[in-house]
Order: C-alpha cells, then sequence, then structure tokens
C-alpha cells in the first residue's frame, strides 16, 4: 500500500444477534498490504480508555472515537494500518475493539467469540483494565478458561492435546493498567510491573470451591498460553477530573508527565518488541491477513471452532494463489509489450522473455508465502516454460505473415509483368533475372521480419523456380529462332550484297568495258585515221617512189617478170604476184 491511511477502518461489524460481518472494503484494503504485519490489538472492560490509547500508538490525539458518555462507543472491531515508524519494512495494524463485559449485551458468547477472534488476529494483545489487577484485574478474562474448547491449533486435533500448544501461536500478552494509582511494591519490596504482573499470575486461592477453582486455573492458563509477557501501569492523565472526559483535546502541557513518560515507553515497547503476526511458521502479510480473518468469522459465525492449522492453509495457498496470479499479470504485461513488436529475432525474444521472467519470479518471490517444495514455484516456472513456448511460435507466425506479406509485395509488380509476358521476348530470362535478384536483396535488407525471414526466401525461390525455368526456357528458343531469323537475315543480306557488289563489279566492268571499248574504237579510228594517213602518205611516198623507180626500173623489171614468169616451177603464177614477188625482191 502506497498511501498512508489517516482514519481508522471498520473492520468487523456485529450485529443484534451477535453475528459478524466483515467489511468487505477493508478487506480488500489490507489485501493490497504486502509488508509483513505487526497486529497490535486492544481488548478489555468497555469504557476504559481503550480508544484513547490505542490513538497514542498510532502518533495521533485523534482517530479511533473516543466515547464521552457512559454508553459503549466503540463497536465491533476497527482497523488501522499505519507505517511502522521503525521498521519500514513492516506495517503496523491496529485493531480497537468492542468493550468485553457490555452489559447491554448478551455478553457470554459476545465477549468468548469477539477475544477469540481478537486473539487469533494478534501479534500483540494489550489488556486494558483498571488499577487493581491482583484481586478482579482479569475478570474480563474469564473466558481463557474456556479457551480450548473455541480453539483448535490442528486439523486433526486430539482431544488430550486442546490448549496444550497455544503459546505457539498466540500473541505477546501486555497489560495496561490505567488510573493505576498504586504503589508497585510486593510484600513491601518495590517492584516493576512486569513483577507486579507475574506476582497477580501466580496468587491461587487456596479453597476447592468453583470460584477457586476457576480464580488458579484462569491464572494457570494464562500463564501457559501467554508466555511473552509485559505490564505497563498508567498513572491517571491528568488530575483534573473535568479534563478525562476529554483527552482527545488536551495538549500534552496539560497531561500528566508520568503518564506521558509512561506513554513513550509503552509506544517504544510495542513498536521495538511487537512481533510480526505469524500462524505457524507462516508470517502474515497484510493479504494473508486479511484472509485468515475472514476464514476465522466465518468459522465463528458458522458456529464451528476456528482451526489455526487450516486457516492458516487456506491463507498460504490463497497467498500464493495470488502471489502466482500477480506474477503471471505482470508476466503478462511485459509481454504484451513485446507482442507489439513482433517478430523479432529469437535471440530478442529470449532477452525479453527472459527479464519478463526474472521480474515475475521476483514478485512472486516478495509475496509468496511459505511455499513448501518450491511448489508453487514450479508450477510458476512451468507456466513461463510454456508461455516461451507459446511466444516463439507466435514470433514464427508473425514472421512468417510478416515475410509472406513483405515478399510477395515485392514480387507483385514482377507478377504482373510475367502475366502481362513481358518477359517473353528474348532476352526476357535476364530481365526477370535481374528484377528478381533486386526483389531478393530488398527483401535480405528489410529488418524485423523475424526468424521466418530466409526460410520464407527459399519457400519463394522454391515456388518462382517453374515460373522462373519457363522464362528461360522460352527465352533460350526465343533467342535461337531469333538467332537463326538473324543468321538467316544475315546470310540473305550477303548474298544480297554479294551481288551487289558482283552487279556493280560488272556493271563498272561494262561501263569500263564500254569506255575501253569507246577509247579502243577511238584510238582505233585514230589509229586507222593516222594508218590511213600513214597509208596515204606512205602510198604517195610510194608512189612517188614508184613512179621515181619505175622511172628507173620499169623496164628491168618487166624484164625479170618475165624471166621469172619463165622460170617459175609453178604455171599459172599470175603475173600479178610474179609481180609482187619481185617488188618485194627489190623493195619496189
Ligand atoms: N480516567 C481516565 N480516563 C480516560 C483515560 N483514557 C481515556 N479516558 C477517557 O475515557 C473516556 C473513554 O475513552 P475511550 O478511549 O473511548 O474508552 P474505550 O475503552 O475505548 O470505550 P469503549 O469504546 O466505549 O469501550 C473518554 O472520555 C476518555 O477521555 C485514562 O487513562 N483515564
Ligand atoms: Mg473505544
Amino acid at each position: 500500500m502506497d498511501s498512508e491511511i489517516d482514519r481508522p477502518l471498520e473492520f468487523i461489524r456485529m450485529d443484534e444477534e451477535g453475528k459478524f460481518h466483515m467489511n468487505q472494503d477493508t478487506l480488500r484494503c489490507l489485501s493490497e498490504i504486502k509488508q509483513s504485519v505487526v497486529v497490535v490489538s486492544i481488548i478489555g472492560k468497555y469504557r476504559s480508555g481503550k480508544s484513547y490509547l490505542m490513538n497514542t500508538l498510532a502518533g495521533k490525539r485523534t482517530g479511533f472515537m473516543l466515547g464521552h458518555a457512559v454508553q459503549s462507543c466503540t463497536k465491533g472491531i476497527w482497523v488501522w494500518p499505519r507505517p511502522h515508524p521503525h521498521y519500514p519494512k513492516r506495517m503496523l495494524l491496529l485493531l480497537d475493539t468492542e468493550g468485553l463485559g457490555d452489559v447491554e449485551k448478551d455478553s457470554e458468547s459476545h465477549d468468548i467469540h469477539l477475544f477469540t477472534l481478537t486473539l487469533l488476529l494478534s501479534s500483540v494483545l494489550i489488556y486494558n483494565t483498571s488499577n487493581v489487577l491482583c484481586s478482579n484485574g482479569f475478570d474480563q478474562l474469564h473466558m481463557v478458561l474456556n479457551l480450548a474448547d473455541h480453539v483448535n491449533t490442528k486439523i486433526h486435533q486430539r482431544e488430550d492435546e486442546r490448549g496444550m500448544d497455544f503459546h505457539q501461536y498466540f500473541p505477546t500478552f501486555v497489560v495496561c493498567l490505567r488510573d493505576f494509582t498504586l504503589v508497585l511494591e510486593i510484600d513491601g519490596n518495590p517492584c516493576t510491573a512486569d513483577e507486579y504482573l507475574e506476582h497477580c499470575l501466580n496468587i491461587r486461592k487456596k479453597g476447592k470451591s468453583r470460584s477457586c477453582r476457576d480464580f488458579n486455573d484462569q491464572r494457570e492458563c494464562m500463564c501457559q498460553y501467554f508466555q511473552d509477557r509485559k505490564c505497563f501501569a498508567f498513572p491517571m492523565p491528568t488530575s483534573q477530573d473535568e479534563e478525562l472526559g476529554h483527552l482527545d483535546i488536551l495538549s500534552d502541557e496539560k497531561l500528566d508527565e508520568q503518564f506521558l513518560k509512561m506513554v513513550e515507553d509503552f509506544r517504544r515497547m510495542i513498536y521495538v518488541n511487537g512481533k510480526v503476526k505469524s500462524s505457524g511458521n507462516v508470517v502474515l502479510n497484510g493479504d494473508c491477513f486479511a484472509t485468515m480473518a475472514t476464514q476465522y468469522v466465518e468459522a465463528i459465525t458458522k458456529g464451528a471452532i476456528p482451526c489455526i492449522e487450516s486457516t492458516t492453509q487456506v491463507a498460504v495457498k490463497q497467498a500464493n494463489m495470488k502471489a502466482k496470479q500477480d506474477s503471471v499479470n505482470l508476466y503478462k504485461t511485459s509481454m504484451a509489450g513485446v507482442e507489439q513488436q513482433l517478430p523479432m529475432s529469437v535471440e530478442d525474444l529470449m532477452e525479453h522473455q527472459k527479464k519478463s521472467v526474472n521480474d515475475a519470479l521476483k514478485l512472486f518471490m516478495n509475496n509468496c508465502v511459505l511455499d513448501r517444495d518450491h511448489e508453487h514455484e514450479k508450477d510458476l516456472q512451468q507456466y513461463f516454460v510454456d508461455q516461451e513456448k507459446f511466444w516463439v511460435e507466435q514470433n514464427y507466425l508473425r514472421s512468417k505473415k510478416e515475410s509472406e506479406r513483405c515478399l510477395q509485395s515485392l514480387y507483385d509488380p514482377i507478377q504482373q509483368d510475367v502475366e502481362a509476358g513481358q518477359f517473353h521476348c528474348p532476352g526476357g530470362y535476364a530481365k526477370y533475372r535481374e528484377r528478381i535478384d533486386e526483389v531478393i536483396l530488398k527483401y535480405n535488407n528489410t529488418p524485423k521480419l523475424g526468424p521466418w525471414q530466409h526460410e520464407e526466401m527459399k519457400h519463394f525461390l522454391e515456388k518462382i523456380s517453374s515460373e522462373s525455368r519457363k522464362i528461360s526456357r522460352l527465352d533460350t528458343l526465343l533467342q535461337e529462332t531469333e538467332r537463326k531469323k538473324f543468321a538467316l537475315q544475315e546470310e540473305e543480306r550477303l548474298e544480297e550484297q554479294t551481288q551487289n557488289a558482283f552487279q556493280t563489279q560488272s556493271d563498272q566492268n561494262g561501263i569500263m568495258m564500254e569506255a575501253m571499248k569507246s577509247q579502243f574504237e577511238t584510238s582505233n579510228t585514230l589509229f586507222e585515221m593516222k594508218i590511213k594517213t600513214m597509208e596515204q602518205q606512205l602510198q604517195a611516198k610510194l608512189e612517188r617512189e614508184n613512179e621515181e623507180r619505175s622511172s628507173i626500173f620499169t623496164p628491168i623489171l618487166d624484164v625479170a617478170c618475165a624471166a621469172f614468169s619463165v622460170f617459175s616451177p609453178v604455171k599459172g603464177l599470175i603475173a600479178g604476184t610474179a609481180r609482187g614477188i619481185v617488188k618485194s625482191l627489190f623493195k619496189i
């Protein structure tokens, strides 16, 4: 509990029939107290200054209501949780109770139930009584005689063991003598209040009467049940009678110095020596205390005998169940934060898991009560192991989902292009591969995809493998066709080029031939002309020479021709030829 509670809370109400009713709001408030509790309660005769004394323990002048009239003021049991002035890890629970011996009630059963309940709830029980203790000072506690019939310590209680071990469970017993005006001495010797108490408890009446036996038995029971005992003798708070009825508004200056000193001693003893409430070997926190109170009240209301052992077991079980639940809740809250960050790497997840488990276990260790054999801790550990599996699985599922989503969104445009036949072209496979490689790169560089990231890539590559093969095959085919087509075209082109070249060559040859022909013809013409000219010139020359020669040789020639014709072996040789021969012989 974080905030200080500034007033007492009604804890247990008693109705007209003497039944107890617990205030649920107060129970909830007490359940939130995780510290161990020191429960200090007060019982005693009504109108005896109980509430006033409890306020002094709270360090307040007001708080528990004080009655200024003769009627009893405090009804039922009230509780005031206060921070412990000496031990910050403890909480002080101050319990103020309705006065015993109220004549307006069926006091017998009312008192025994109120006393039993207060006793079972306390770690320090203050018995408030007026001055003289030795004679009738313990009258309000006559019910201790019957206590063994009203409380069981064990679940399987043997009759002859009843009450024998009460001292192991019962609180420190503090007797507060109010308005103590006597001198503390025994047989004329000064004594302390504690010695005075012991002296009074050891008084035994001789006689065999019922009242004598009861007197003796009560003191014996008290000595046996309450082995840790203290006594404080408070003087009158003020000598002014009229101020006694309004002590709550009286400043310290107006109070008796001895009274104030006694109050101070009393407070110190309660703070320093007041034990934490335990039951068996279970130290109670506010939560356990509330559970045990509820159990005791239920038992008393049902008319059953409250049992310390079973009540403790229930309280321990409930406390540990709650501690476990709180631990689980803390773990869940912690992992809920992790859930939003999924998927994540397995290492990161394990880191979160480890921290959440450690925090949760730490909380459990703080809140658990006597977890024998670590039974509840083992349960909790098993829960965390199961949860670890659950989170690992969740992480994989989320990782798978995210990886699929990421990869699909990267691949979608490619798929559309595949469907649109964008890669059904020569070189399409290279383009396709380039795009797929981009997807792979982007995907591998995408952070926070979790442990499934690479696995999903394998699946993806398997998924597109047939598509990839198809595109590749088609590409090869198209390329082959293209290559052949190209080769064919190339061949055709070459052929054409060759033909063109031939044509050009032949054209050129023709032109050349023509040119040569024309050149030849020109030359021939020129030559012929020249020849002609030359011939003409020669002819002319020859003619001139012939004329000259004829003039000289004609006679000779004629003779020679005649001779040649005569002597020629071949008859018939024409005279002209003979003449030619002759001319050539003579070069004419
Ligand atoms: N004479 C005397 N009166 C006291 C003392 N302490 C308180 N009173 C007065 O006694 C009256 C009753 O005080 P409470 O503290 O209400 O007494 P109580 O025992 O709680 O009373 P119930 O709740 O009715 O049983 C008040 O008027 C107080 O001022 C004391 O030590 N001596
Ligand atoms: Mg009171």
